[in-house]
């Protein structure tokens, strides 16, 4: 064993989703080992370390076959007893959490930078999942933190380079690794979860197709097995399916504006029934109809109301959760149905809890992620898997499945607008100026709507009764609307400003409008309570989701 003397980096508080920096920073001398060996010494584990086990994976993104290889050998060096390998260093993240659960280990590390654009001049990231399969809760997090602002020195031994592409086990250091396939036992559950049979007649018999945009990232791999060769759906459909350590230069988020080639399909004469996308670590699901996008809040909203019908979820719905910024259009659905419903900070560890005490089944956020308890991830193969089982039983399109929706519950008009890379001092200083004038915008009157109620929001856990504060400004308007502002946890470069734009309406001849035109009034009340043009010099969001 190897005892490095490092020292400490002032940058590793690990945000929404663990650390995410760019490769370039990842790729400092000590930065990753300072930030792994912070893990080994801040996570719940065992009396000693060698009854601790690992799962190990990541999206295949550029630095995953190095980090592997440090983290192997620094496992090795502080005495932990198994390490659980997806192939080459692979797992998605849905399928490390689903590994952390089957071979009860006591966490995993999944790297990763999800949606963010990989490459040497992209962006790299790691972060620690519990032994319940999701990402660690708040106060692990601080831990870690508070370890690698203190870390003095860090374990790894000299060793060749471990091959991680032969299946089967071998030991290192008295440590056993286990080399798995990266997609077996996660295609099994989804066998188990939906009606393969009934979906598989439905691409015989009723012309089910699927378009199904891998973005060059982890999910090409699964795809192919569960929708080729499983499914019977046609290959060819299966885009961007050959994983990239760069993504191919794109940038694997599944929105309207970078799963370009996927949306252009859809929107012109094609024939298919459901487009789909994935991101860099298969976790996000974006869903399309035949020229029709739907909003991850609706997407979440129609999966309550219909989850008793799909074969894994037969004996019904414990509750639902979804972040804040996420519309209120899955609460309509348990209000109608008379489960329950909790509004959770961003950030998919904010259900782990929930899903662990089974106060949910199902949850989602804005951010084009679905999960439900059959993991403590969200899930985009998963979500496919649901709207193809869905649009099976149902035979509609999927336009009609959620315009159905919307004239029985209502439709939330939703959009998301971005300002990116804002100088982060600007951000915060616009942050805190908009949070002290929220109170004294009660009962005021701008664009015709009146301001009813504004909020900090914070977030007390029913399980274990911790608080978070802090977590996005909410501006509430009559009859029906919300407008909110956070600021993003998960970017690299500077700081990005979310405005969350929301509007309900349940006149039966308003459901089919345009969505920027319904919104536009609230935008504008946006852009002037937080004075964006004159602090940040911007003129219009860089991204609209
Ligand atoms: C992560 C989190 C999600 C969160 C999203 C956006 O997703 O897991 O829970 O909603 O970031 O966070 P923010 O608005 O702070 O950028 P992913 O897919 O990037 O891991």
């Amino acid at each position: 064993m190897i005892r490095v003397t490092t020292t400490a980096f002032d940058d590793q508080k690990p945000g929404t989703s663990g650390l995410r920096k760019t490769t370039q920073h990842f790729q400092q001398t000590h930065y990753l080992e300072n930030f792994v060996q912070s893990i080994f010494n801040a996570m719940p584990k065992p009396s000693t370390m060698d009854k601790v086990s690992l799962v190990l994976g990541g999206d295949g993104r550029f630095y995953n076959k190095t980090a592997i290889q440090i983290i192997i050998r620094m496992a090795a060096a502080n005495g932990i007893s198994r390490l659980i390998i997806g192939q080459d260093g692979i797992l998605s993240t849905p399928a490390a959490s689903l590994l952390i659960r089957n071979y009860k280990t006591d966490g995993g590390i999944i790297l990763s930078a999800s949606h963010n654009p990989g490459g040497q001049n992209g962006d790299f990231g790691i972060k620690f999942n519990s032994s319940n399969g999701g990402p660690a809760a708040e106060h692990i997090t601080n831990e870690i933190y508070q370890q690698s602002l203190n870390i003095t020195e860090y374990f790894t031994i000299d060793h060749d380079e471990q091959d991680i592409h032969t299946l089967g086990e071998t030991t290192l250091n008295g440590m056993t690794i286990e080399i798995i396939d990266s997609v077996s036992a996660y295609s099994t559950l989804m066998s188990q979860l939906f009606d393969f049979s009934q979906i598989k007649q439905a691409v015989a018999h009723q012309n089910l197709s699927l378009c199904f945009d891998a973005m060059h990232a982890v999910t090409g791999p699964y795809a192919n097995e569960i929708f080729v060769n499983q499914l019977g759906f046609e290959k060819d459909l299966i885009i961007n399916a050959i994983p990239l350590e760069d993504f191919g230069g794109g940038h694997p988020d599944p929105n309207q504006a970078h799963a370009k080639l996927l949306v252009d399909k859809m929107y012109s004469e094609s024939g298919t029934t459901l487009g789909a996308a994935s991101d860099g670590d298969g976790d996000r699901n974006m869903i399309l109809g035949k020229g029709f996008f739907v909003t991850p809040s609706d997407s979440l909203a129609v999966m309550a109301a219909n989850i008793n019908s799909i074969k894994g979820y037969t004996s019904g719905i414990a509750g639902v959760a979804r972040s804040m910024p996420t519309s209120r259009a899955v609460d309509k659905v348990a209000q109608a149905n008379n489960f329950p419903h909790y509004e959770t900070p961003t950030g998919w560890k904010f259900f782990g809890n929930l899903l662990d005490a089974n106060k949910i089944t199902l949850c989602g956020e804005e951010s084009f992620g679905t999960g439900s308890n059959h993991i403590r991830e969200k899930d985009g193969i998963w979500a496919v898997l649901f709207w193809l089982n869905l649009i099976a039983i149902k035979n509609q399109s999927v336009e009609e499945i959620v315009k159905n929706h919307w004239e029985k519950y209502g439709r939330h008009y939703y959009a998301r607008h971005d300002y990116e890379e804002i100088d982060s001092t600007i951000a915060q200083n616009l942050f805190e100026s908009l949070k002290e004038l929220l109170p004294s915008l009660n009962g005021k009157v701008m664009h015709g709507q009146k301001i009813t109620k504004t909020t900090d929001f914070s977030y007390l856990d029913p399980v274990d009764k911790s608080l978070s504060e802090n977590q996005g400004l909410i501006i509430q308007l009559e009859p029906d609307a919300r407008i909110i502002y956070r600021l993003s946890g998960t970017g690299t470069k500077g700081a990005t400003l979310r405005i969350y734009l929301e509007y309900f309406e349940t006149d039966k001849n308003n459901l089919n409008n345009d969505t920027t035109e319904m919104l536009n009034g609230l935008a504008q009340i946006a852009i002037e309570v937080a004075n964006i043009e004159s602090l940040t010099g911007r003129t219009s969001p860089d991204v609209i989701t």
